[in-house]
């Protein structure tokens, strides 16, 4: 009996995979300024660092015009390119760092490339003082991407902020890799239509890398924290607009993953390695589900999911009229953006994070799991005085918090007037996650307004009123 339902599980399953293939959509190359590519989120680029001595990895370089040419060298992760680079100045030493060299075939050796140009200045250079850095542009640059980098080209940016003249006392600047570009693709999948763009956000030439895991382990959970960071992002058209709007909830942005969903459901995500086009296909194990009041409020949504081997890896989920369908398995929250609609004052959206370790919440396969964040949420006070002790305190509204802390039974010196008085307010959603953007009106460019208090005594006389700063 048991066989029999496995086979019919494995029969369903095959189904089910057979119904909903893996499919297929080409990339598009559209270019973007380096201004553009700096105000996208979470852009970091490539940073490497400038060297004064060649590093003996350089197989060779050309004779520089300058006697102090810069050069800048790294080794590259598996599947990654390793650069090489060399900055020289045409007009002689200490006029000023205006010629980038850079391994374009990624040889090793910068005496087979072409030496490229910085950018015109916007204005003609003031004298710099000696030691100052000035920044230069180089590109965009038809730079290899793909495996030891054949094929295909994809625009980059190399911008150099390198010593104008003089001492530098030992530290010579960096070489920053920006993308000059980023790969747009036409999503029809499910009934779903959406319009995507990978950006290579690390400036490794390779688009699809996810982000690492970052933790740091205080001797207390509540002082540890975790984050993800130096990975590439998706920018979604989750709006249907026809472009990726930047506000600063990010809510059309999201770190890229190995899994990525539309309409509701998970794929897994291939980039080919020539860049031509991304493949997604249906997510085939078991699924259940995760539920919570709060999804219909769902802009972004990011899960940290435990991995067959235990690692957890970033998520970027898509809740359907209230509901989350997930891969059976364990989560965790990392980031939500939240939306509604207030017909009074309306639309608000915020965005809340949790910074530290989350609580897992296992989902068996074909069955539900509350998940708890967003709404209610919570306001944390937490006041000290400079010279004077520090209470905090939790729940009930943001007044009687207040009250509760500066009320003589807490041993606090209310009514002293040479006493500075710091107060710092949290907004805790139900997952404990901290809210920190607030947007409304039309459009949500604008921030919401910082949150009034008044300071009452024991007699409910206002000693003091004002507006956080906040935000
Ligand atoms: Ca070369
Ligand atoms: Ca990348
Ligand atoms: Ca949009």
């Amino acid at each position: 009996m048991k066989m029999m339902q496995a086979v019919a599980c494995g029969l369903a399953m095959a189904l089910a995979a057979s119904f909903a293939p893996a499919a297929e959509f080409p990339l598009r190359v559209a270019l973007l300024s380096e201004a553009k590519v700096s105000s996208l989120p979470g852009v970091s680029g490539l940073f490497i660092q400038l060297l004064k001595d060649k590093p003996s990895a350089i197989a060779g370089a050309p004779q520089a015009k300058s006697d102090k040419p810069l050069y800048g060298f790294i080794p590259g992760e598996a599947k990654e390119l390793r650069w090489a680079l060399m900055l020289d100045e045409t007009g002689g030493t200490g006029k000023g760092y205006d010629t980038l060299i850079l391994d374009l075939n990624h040889n090793g050796d910068l005496t087979d490339d072409a030496p490229i140009a910085a950018r015109p200045l916007p204005s003609p250079a003031a004298s710099q003082p000696a030691g100052s850095f000035s920044q230069r542009t180089f590109g965009p640059i038809e730079a290899p991407v793909g495996p030891e980098g054949k094929g295909k080209t994809a625009p980059v940016f190399v911008l150099s902020m390198a010593p104008s003249g003089g001492s530098s006392e030992g530290y010579y600047g960096y070489a920053r890799i920006l993308p000059g570009a980023r790969l747009e693709a036409d999503i029809a999948l499910g009934g779903a239509k959406e319009k995507i763009a990978l950006v290579d956000a690390n400036g490794n030439l390779r688009y699809g890398d996810a982000p690492k895991r970052q933790e740091y382990n205080a001797p207390t959970a509540a002082d540890s924290y975790r984050y993800y960071s130096s990975g590439d992002i998706v920018l979604r058209d989750r709006d249907g607009s026809g472009d990726f709007e930047s506000d600063m909830c990010d809510s059309e942005s999201e770190d890229f993953a190995p899994m990525m969903y539309f309409g509701g459901k998970p794929y897994s995500v291939e980039v080919a390695d020539d860049l031509s086009s991304i493949r997604l296909e249906p997510y085939a194990g078991p699924m259940g589900q995760l539920a919570s009041d709060n999804f219909d409020f769902v802009r972004a949504l990011s899960l940290e999911r435990k991995t067959d081997d235990g690692a957890p890896q970033l998520i970027s989920v898509q809740p359907v009229n209230g509901l989350l369908k997930v891969p059976a398995g364990e989560y965790g929250l990392y980031r939500c953006v939240l939306k509604a609609d207030d017909p009074k004052t309306g639309p608000v959206m915020a965005r809340g994070m949790l910074r530290t370790k989350p609580d897992w919440v296992k989902v068996e396969a074909g069955a539900s799991a509350a998940f708890r964040f967003g709404a209610p949420l919570e306001l944390r006070v937490k006041a000290s005085q400079r010279g004077g002790g520090s209470s905090a305190a939790g729940g009930g509204t943001f007044l009687k918090a207040l009250s509760d802390v500066f009320a003589p039974s807490a041993g606090g010196q209310a009514g002293s007037t040479d006493q500075t008085v710091d107060i710092n307010v949290e907004v805790r959603g139900a997952g404990d996650e901290t809210y920190d953007v607030y947007l409304k009106g039309a459009g949500l460019k604008d921030r919401a307004m910082p949150p009034k208090f008044k300071i009452i005594d024991a007699n409910k006389k206002v000693v003091d009123s004002g507006q956080l700063e906040y935000g």
